[in-house]
This record gives C-alpha cells, structure tokens and sequence, in this order.
C-alpha cells in the first residue's frame, strides 16, 4: 500500500482538505481505521498531519493521525462520541472575546486551563475595541485572572491593536482562534489575511450572541506584509486557523492545565490540615478560609469546582467508551 503523509487545510463535517507535496487534495475517513476498531482513536482535525492512501480519480482515504505538538480538546456533548479535536500543531492559542456582553471572566478561566493543557500558549484577544468605552474594566478583569498571559484589545473594523500581537505573525508558527459565536473570530482572519476570505455574521444585539456562521475549521497562509486600514504595515508569515465558535467549552482532559491557571486554589488546597480534605466542614481548610476573607473568589472556585466534575465526567465516559469498544470487537470476532 502506497501511504503518503500529508496536511489538514481545513475540516469540514465529513470532508477533509489536504495538502500532499504541494498539492490539494481531498480526503474521508477510512471507516475500519477510524469507527470499527477496539480502541479509542484520534479523529483528525486542522493543522493535523495525516497518512494517506492516494486516489487520484477522488477523494482520498484518511489511514491515521500522526503524534501531535499540540491540541485543543473539549468534551463532545453528543454522549458516547469521542472528545472533539478543535484544531492541532500550534503555536498560540488566541482566545477570542468581545469587549461587550460575550466577556465572562469565567468563561476566560475555562478557555485559559484548556489552553495550557493543549501544549500552546494562550494569548488573550479582546475584540471589537472600537464598540467599547470602558475597556480598562475588563483588562483589569484579565489581568487577575491571567497574570503573565498577553493580551491585546483590537478592533478589525479599525486594525487597532493588531501591532501588539505581531511576534505571534512569523513564519513557521501557527496560531488559532477560538471562542464564542460572534465574537470576531473570522473578521480578524480577514482582517489579518487582507481579504474578505471567511463569511462573517451578525449578533443578537440583546446578549452579544453569534449565528455560527463559521461551520467548519480552516487554516491560512498569513502574508508577509499585514496592512491595516490606518497606513501601517506589520510583518507576517505563519499560518493562521479560524474555527467555528464553541458554544459551551467543557473541559475533557486538563488536569495540566488547570495546574497552570488555576495555580492559586491548588496552591491553597494544599495548605489544607489534611491531605484528602474536600474542603467542606474539615477543620484547617485552606480553601474554606481564603473564601471567607475574600482573598479566593468565590465565582472563581465554584468554576474551578465545574471543571474538576466535567474532568472526572469525561474520565469515567472514556473509560465506559473503551469499554464498549472491546465488547462489540470481541463479539465481531466469535462470529
Ligand atoms: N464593530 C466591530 N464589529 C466587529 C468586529 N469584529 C467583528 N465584528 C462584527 O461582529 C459580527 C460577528 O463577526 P464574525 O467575524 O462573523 O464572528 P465569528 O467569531 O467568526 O463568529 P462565528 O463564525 O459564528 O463563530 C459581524 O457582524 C462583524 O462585522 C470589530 O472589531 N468591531
Ligand atoms: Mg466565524
Ligand atoms: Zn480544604
């Protein structure tokens, strides 16, 4: 069999687009690789490298995923399907929110664990600047619950703020973009690209929500020279990936993550008396003090609490999914 390695350009619901020395090619998913097997597989998604067995007359058939540097996984609300894999082998995470009703500290927490744990660095992108008159209110937000984290507030109606996030635009790096529907994600590709490449949609005016324009994950060649509407010409390079906005992000893996961002309580949970405490009625819990003297937000602990419930959700789904798995294999095999 005649494998080739190649590129995911961008990944439509069934349909994968590639790129196989130097050319596009088209690719599905082979089923006895991907559906029929006895373990859980890794289902390909942007920015994966992938082996594949060539049709020159159609579409190809996708063999596997190979290793990945990095990868952003969230827990896929359809139960007995694996967690889906937004995008793969990045630089940057570029967390998207807009300066309006969309901004949610918690929901920055929440992006920033999956963030670490996907082996990228988080870079906070708040935008639509030109809308927003109090934007010292929200950095304020940012900076306590990101400190070390960059950020930028930027406008793609304007290309204010865009030169604050030059070094992310250089050749061989990859960043992506993820967020909320509506929050800018596509307008800033087009923005940074010069070119209307990506389709853009409007916003319920009443709570900021998007439309899912955006339906499937598609990555771009950044040009050398990024021109904003100002005159000013910033240097490029790298590739750039747009991703349709994610309704609710609920974590799958990220225990390493949450170590990172949620530094603080595990810092503090480990100044408990006991080791095993549950920070609930033990006497000398660490956590239950700095709640009551206000040095631990509650809002803050009642997200990270969330997140260690979906975390062990998602662990025990997997481990009844491998289960399934083995018994419908050793079934196909009796017979
Ligand atoms: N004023 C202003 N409007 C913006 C800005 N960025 C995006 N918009 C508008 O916000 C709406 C949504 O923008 P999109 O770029 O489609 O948002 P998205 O994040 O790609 O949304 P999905 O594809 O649904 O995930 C559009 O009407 C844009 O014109 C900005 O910086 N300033
Ligand atoms: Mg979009
Ligand atoms: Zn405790």
């Amino acid at each position: 069999m005649n494998c080739k390695t190649a590129s995911v350009i961008a990944a439509h619901r069934e349909r994968y687009e590639l790129l196989c020395e130097g050319k596009i090619a088209y690719g599905r998913l082979k089923t006895s690789a991907f559906y029929n097997t006895a373990e859980l597989v890794e289902f390909p998604t942007v920015g994966d490298e992938v082996e594949i067995i060539e049709n020159c007359t159609g579409d190809s058939t996708i063999v596997k995923v190979l290793p990945r540097k990095s990868v952003f996984k969230r827990l896929n609300a359809t139960p007995g399907q694996p967690d889906l894999a937004v995008a793969a082998n990045f630089d940057y995470v570029f967390i998207t929110m807009s300066l309006n009703k969309d901004f949610h500290v918690s929901k920055l927490e929440r992006y920033l664990a999956v963030a670490w744990q996907s082996g990228g660095t988080p870079v906070i992108v708040l935008t639509k600047a030109d809308l927003c008159e109090d934007r010292d209110r929200y950095v304020e937000e940012v900076l306590k619950v990101a400190p070390g984290v960059n950020f930028a507030c930027v406008s793609s109606v304007t290309g204010e703020g865009f030169e604050g996030l030059e070094p992310y635009f250089a050749p061989g790096k990859t960043l992506v973009l993820l967020g909320s529907s509506g929050v800018g994600k596509s307008s800033f590709v087009n923005m940074v690209l010069g070119r209307e490449e990506m389709l853009t949609g409007g916003i319920r005016e009443a709570d900021a929500q998007g439309r899912h324009t955006t339906t499937y994950k598609q990555s771009f060649q950044i040009p050398e020279e990024i021109y904003l509407p100002d005159g000013k010409v910033l240097k490029g390079g790298g590739l750039i990936i747009d991703t349709p906005g994610i309704r609710k992000l609920i974590v799958s893996e990220a225990q390493q993550g949450m170590q990172v961002s949620f530094e603080d309580i595990e810092e503090l949970a480990g100044m408990c008396r006991f080791s095993d405490c549950k920070h609930g009625k033990e006497p000398g819990c660490a956590i239950k003090e700095a709640l009551e003297n206000g040095t631990l937000d509650k809002k803050r602990w009642r997200t990270y609490q969330d997140m260690q419930r979906e975390e062990q959700f998602a662990a025990q789904r997997r481990k009844i999914m491998e289960k399934k798995l083995e018994k419908k294999m050793s079934k196909r095999k009796k017979y």
